[in-house]
């Protein structure tokens, strides 16, 4: 394996969130922000990328690819629809590392043509976050797809709960993402303590 990535990988929709994540210890944290424009991203992702750098956590910027390099990011993270007009040369250029989303054979291969630092395949279990035109993956093709990527990591995410994510783990995936499970927690920050310490031994 290249670069190893933090077993626990949640995915954030905020600044705010991310304050939450990095002071209690999360170390790899993906602010996925939605609808804005790269110049309008970019204030967030540089004060998310503040937090981050002080607290030694990585922070991956999904979709605002201008925004990352321009922010001097270390991670970019995108998806099938992302790369038809992404310059993933420039990402490279700037020295960023790029994780790509992949739901099926021909997302992987296209995605594996792009060399990526590490490949995200989902959804594992249904998601109510995102209407997705796949059907749950199920443990077996987190198995299937750790040995079509080769050394890189493996993220799998998609209705992983806390409850779920040794299995994910045990059938092969290096790091879990998840939304819902930290987000709609009723005390998300001990849910956070939770997933770290559930995930501590696959981290070393
Ligand atoms: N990509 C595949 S599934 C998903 C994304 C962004 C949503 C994950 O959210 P949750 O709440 O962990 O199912
Ligand atoms: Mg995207």
């Amino acid at each position: 394996m290249t670069f190893r990535l933090d077993p626990f990988y949640p995915v954030v929709d905020s600044v705010d969130w991310v304050s939450l994540l990095v002071e209690e210890g999360a170390k790899l944290i993906q602010l996925r922000i939605k609808d804005r424009t790269d110049e309008e991203a970019l204030p967030d992702i540089q004060a998310a990328l503040a937090l981050c750098k002080a607290a030694g956590a990585d922070l991956v910027v999904n979709d605002y690819w201008r925004a990352a390099i321009k922010a001097d990011a270390s991670f970019v993270h995108l998806g099938q629809g992302d790369l038809d007009d992404a310059d993933v040369p420039a990402i490279r250029a700037a020295g960023l590392r790029l994780g790509l989303s992949t739901h099926d054979h021909s997302e992987l291969t296209r995605a594996l043509s792009f060399e990526p630092d590490y490949v995200a395949l989902g959804p594992i279990y249904p998601t109510t976050l995102k209407a997705m035109p796949f059907a749950p993956q199920g443990l077996p093709r987190i198995g299937e797809w750790k040995g079509l990527a080769g050394t890189r990591p493996l993220v799998a995410i998609g209705g992983i709960s806390l409850e779920r994510a040794q299995d994910c783990l045990d059938a092969g995936a290096d790091a879990i993402a998840m939304v819902s499970d930290v987000t709609r927690h009723p005390d998300p920050r001990s849910r956070v303590r939770a997933w770290l310490a559930a995930t501590r031994a696959a981290a070393r």
